[in-house]
């Protein structure tokens, strides 16, 4: 069935916007994004890749809603179907991913956290994701760094160093989580996933997501002439601004 008003689309970050911070979708927020897509087009537009996505919204994330952004878009599905994928090695070229890899496992190595665990770096199609704990953290250790960071500014720290040393390759830095940074090249932001979508077929663009500040990763994407930015504080707050809006 098609929603009520398919000419109004509504964007939806995922971390801290539809769940906790790497966290499940709850069954009441399943229930809601459901009655949602009954009254308009829905479309979700993560910082992660589809993975964690999937693990985060369910494994049929593709076909729950027509629009699915990951890595900001730069992996983009429409109906299930994978309609766009833009690769970070085509566009730097190996040897100055290789630059970038070879700084940051030497920077790490000298950062005085409190604990590290693995996974430092990780690869994805469209971006680098760096964490100074791993990603392979627990919870408890991934709130407990999120802690430290925030008092000790480690993840600030090193991307004003990575700024300096890679000012040749004109990179973003954008600090969308607890524990990582997002790098890749300027303009690949969240705004990266309105290239999918024409404006002839859409009157309203709405984006709801909780990083709209400056720096934060929905920063872009909120601020853009084609949306309508809605800032959140929670799942919670999502629903009930979605029910203000559109019910
Ligand atoms: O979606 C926001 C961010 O989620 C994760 O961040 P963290 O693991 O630091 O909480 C990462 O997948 C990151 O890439 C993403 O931007």
């Amino acid at each position: 069935m098609p929603p009520v008003n398919p000419r109004i689309l509504a964007l939806f970050d995922v971390d801290g916007t539809l769940t906790v911070p790497r966290g499940e979708v709850t069954p009441e927020m399943l229930k809601f994004m459901d009655e949602l897509k009954g009254k308009i087009t829905v479309g979700i537009v993560g910082g992660s890749d589809l993975p964690k996505q999937q693990e985060q919204l369910g494994e049929n994330v593709l076909h729950l809603y027509p629009w699915n952004f990951s890595q900001n878009g730069l992996v983009a599905y429409n109906e299930a179907k994978l309609i766009g994928e833009t690769s970070i090695n085509g566009h730097l070229g190996e040897d100055n991913i290789k630059r970038i890899v070879n700084w940051t496992m030497r920077y790490l190595s000298d950062v005085d956290i409190p604990i590290k665990r693995g996974t430092f770096i990780e690869y994805r199609t469209g971006m680098l994701n760096i964490s100074p704990i791993g990603r392979n953290c627990s919870r408890p250790e991934r709130n407990a760094f999120e802690e430290f960071d925030l008092a000790n500014g480690i993840r600030k720290t090193m991307v004003a160093k990575m700024q300096e040393e890679f000012a040749d390759l004109n990179l973003t830095f954008s600090i969308g989580g607890q524990i990582s940074f997002d790098v890749f090249p300027t303009g690949w932001d969240k705004t990266y996933c309105l290239n999918y979508i024409k404006a002839e077929d859409f009157d309203e663009i709405h984006f709801f997501g909780d990083k709209t500040f400056e720096g934060g990763n929905d920063y872009e994407i909120f601020n853009h002439e084609r949306t309508n930015g809605h800032t959140v504080t929670s799942p919670e707050d999502t629903m009930k601004q979605c029910k203000d809006l559109f019910f």
